[in-house]
């Protein structure tokens, strides 16, 4: 039996009842797996494609013995359950990313881990910081708080209030 791992993912929406969505997402989530910290919920301008709503993201931590590849395809489960259709780049009700899997380092076609874009993103690094701030990245060596402080953009990351 493999051991159980600790995971961090992202999550965000910007179709449809945001913060809705997130619970659903978490409920599913935890359904198949012990959910733990969850972050505060941020209200973030979106980044790439600027030209969609704004998101609300939060980021949590997950303990699974699930596999890297079995985390993902139940991910996206997830995400095509709730009816996800928008690609990267467009509007959609949820999108699930795995940004850390214990220590571990995976560079293949369908997976990349940890997430290669995290360090750049507010909107992951703000919440992720939130509920792991001294976590150390298995590349970089530094802290998440660390560098979440190097990111210079953040007034697009505000904490969500409600409607
Ligand atoms: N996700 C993206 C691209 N841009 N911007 C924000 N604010 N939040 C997101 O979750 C997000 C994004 C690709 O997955
Ligand atoms: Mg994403
Ligand atoms: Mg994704």
């Amino acid at each position: 039996m493999t051991d159980v791992v600790r995971v961090y993912l992202g999550l965000g929406s910007n179709l449809g009842n945001r913060e809705d969505n997130l619970d659903m997402a978490l409920k599913l989530l935890a359904q198949r797996m012990k959910v733990g910290r969850v972050s505060s919920i941020y209200d973030t301008e979106p980044m790439g494609n600027t030209d969609q709503p704004r998101f609300l993201n939060i980021a949590c931590e997950v303990s699974t013995r699930l596999s890297p590849e079995g985390l993902l395809a139940l991910a996206k489960g997830i995400e095509v359950k709730m009816g996800r259709r928008g690609k990267s780049g467009e509007p959609r009700t949820i999108d699930i990313d795995i940004l850390l899997y214990g220590d571990i380092v995976i560079d293949t076609p369908d997976l990349v881990i940890p997430h290669p874009r995290m360090a750049e993103r507010s909107f992951v690094m703000v919440p992720l910081a939130e509920i792991a701030p001294e976590l150390v990245h298995p590349v970089s060596w530094e802290k998440i708080k660390d560098m979440r402080d190097a990111i210079k953009e953040k007034q697009g990351v505000l904490k969500w209030e409600g409607e």
